[in-house]
């Protein structure tokens, strides 16, 4: 008796299990977000911006029209974000974010952040074309 309720139990937890394990692996295919090393990631452009105080490395950062970026902020000094208005992209802290520059032209990313004096000198452009 008992042991017929602990197989019982036990086939059930597996079947959720599977049922479980089958619908993440389609959650994640359509998101493909969350896998940082994602193997299809041929088509993505990476861009790593390393924050000090008070500048980006990079003033510039330029991008086909269409093109997944996955933006990187680092910070090698200091506390910032990094945040592209025109382009709904925001990032408050170190780490990585994806979006599809799907519109042209020159917009202004800054830091996100009230991180000291030199905060508003905290800009760049990206350039999408
Ligand atoms: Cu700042």
């Amino acid at each position: 008796m008992n042991k017929k309720f602990v197989i019982a139990a036990s086939t059930l937890l597996l079947a959720v299990a599977l049922a479980a394990c089958g619908s993440s692996g389609k959650d994640s295919a359509a998101q493909g977000e969350g896998a940082p090393a994602n193997a299809s990631s041929g088509d993505v452009q990476a861009v790593t911006l390393k924050a000090t105080n008070f500048e980006f490395d990079q003033k510039e950062i330029r991008v086909k029209k269409g093109q997944t970026v996955k933006l990187t902020l680092e910070n090698s000094q200091g506390m910032h974000g990094v945040e592209i208005p025109d382009l709904k992209v925001k990032l408050d802290s170190p780490g990585s974010t994806e979006f599809v520059a799907d519109k042209e032209g020159t917009f202004e990313f800054k830091c996100s952040i009230m991180c000291g004096a030199g905060h508003n000198d905290m800009v760049g452009k990206i350039i999408v074309e």
